[in-house]
């Protein structure tokens, strides 16, 4: 059965735009996109929350050919749905038992988890909970361990190849890829070889289309204080 729709709620430069980039990669340009306010708490709304529980961008809405609509609400997987049915775009290394594989979804994940997770400790602490709940001991501890762990990691990869997992772009580069600029806007991943892999990446078409909207976006969650329900 085909796709027929397929619809993108979105927050600027947040998780959603490695969905995005991922679908014009893929796709092209035939989809569309929902702007949500996360600063506003579009996302607690009770139509939305029906569609996503989790009460967060991005959310993919798949509509097939008879009406049915399915649902995915993890950015990682929908990067790697939409990058593994366009094999012919060649933006992951073929299924199969080969290192090269193994290490492409090692790279997809360690960016989706470990590497995000520690991002998200810095973003909710710095910029989204209120004062009475921020720790600054938590964003120390995910900053240096950001520094001291996950940078040596990328850098000994980009000083050999041009992107994460080699030569040649993939999926991983749109999670690791992204996570970088996210980095980059709290000072983290500041050496050249992230700036240089940054220029690299940054000219690609889909990158360009998927990040239009980055300005819209500002670190600071305002009225954060009275946003209780905005909680990361
Ligand atoms: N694991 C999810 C996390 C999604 C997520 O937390 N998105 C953030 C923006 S980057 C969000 O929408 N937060 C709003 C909230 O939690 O209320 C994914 O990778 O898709």
């Amino acid at each position: 059965m085909k796709v027929q729709k397929l619809k993108l709620y979105h927050f600027p430069a947040t998780r959603s735009a490695r969905v995005r980039w991922a679908l014009h990669e893929t796709i092209g340009d035939e989809f569309e996109v929902q702007a949500l306010d996360l600063y506003s708490g579009d996302q607690y709304r009770d139509e939305y929350l029906r569609k996503n529980p989790n009460h967060n961008v991005p959310l993919l809405e798949i509509t097939m050919e008879d009406g049915s609509v399915h649902r995915m609400l993890e950015s990682v997987a929908m990067v790697e749905w939409l990058v593994e049915s366009f094999p012919e775009k060649k933006l992951s290394p073929p299924v199969g038992l080969s290192p090269e594989r193994a290490d492409y979804l090692q790279m997809m994940h360690f960016g989706g988890t470990w590497m995000d997770m520690m991002l998200w400790q810095v973003r909710i602490h710095e910029h989204v909970l209120p004062s009475d709940q921020s720790d600054p001991r938590t964003i120390d501890r995910y900053r240096q361990k950001f520094v001291e762990e996950v940078e040596p990691q990328l850098k000994e990869r980009l000083c050999q190849t041009s992107f994460i997992c080699g030569d040649a772009f993939s999926g991983a580069d749109i999670v690791i890829g992204h996570n970088v600029t996210w980095a980059r806007g709290y000072h983290l991943c500041q050496d050249d070889i992230f700036h240089e892999y940054l220029s690299r990446i940054s000219k690609r078409p889909a990158f360009l289309k998927a990040f239009e909207d980055a300005r819209k976006f500002t670190p600071e969650v305002p009225n954060k204080n009275k946003l209780a329900k905005f909680s990361g």
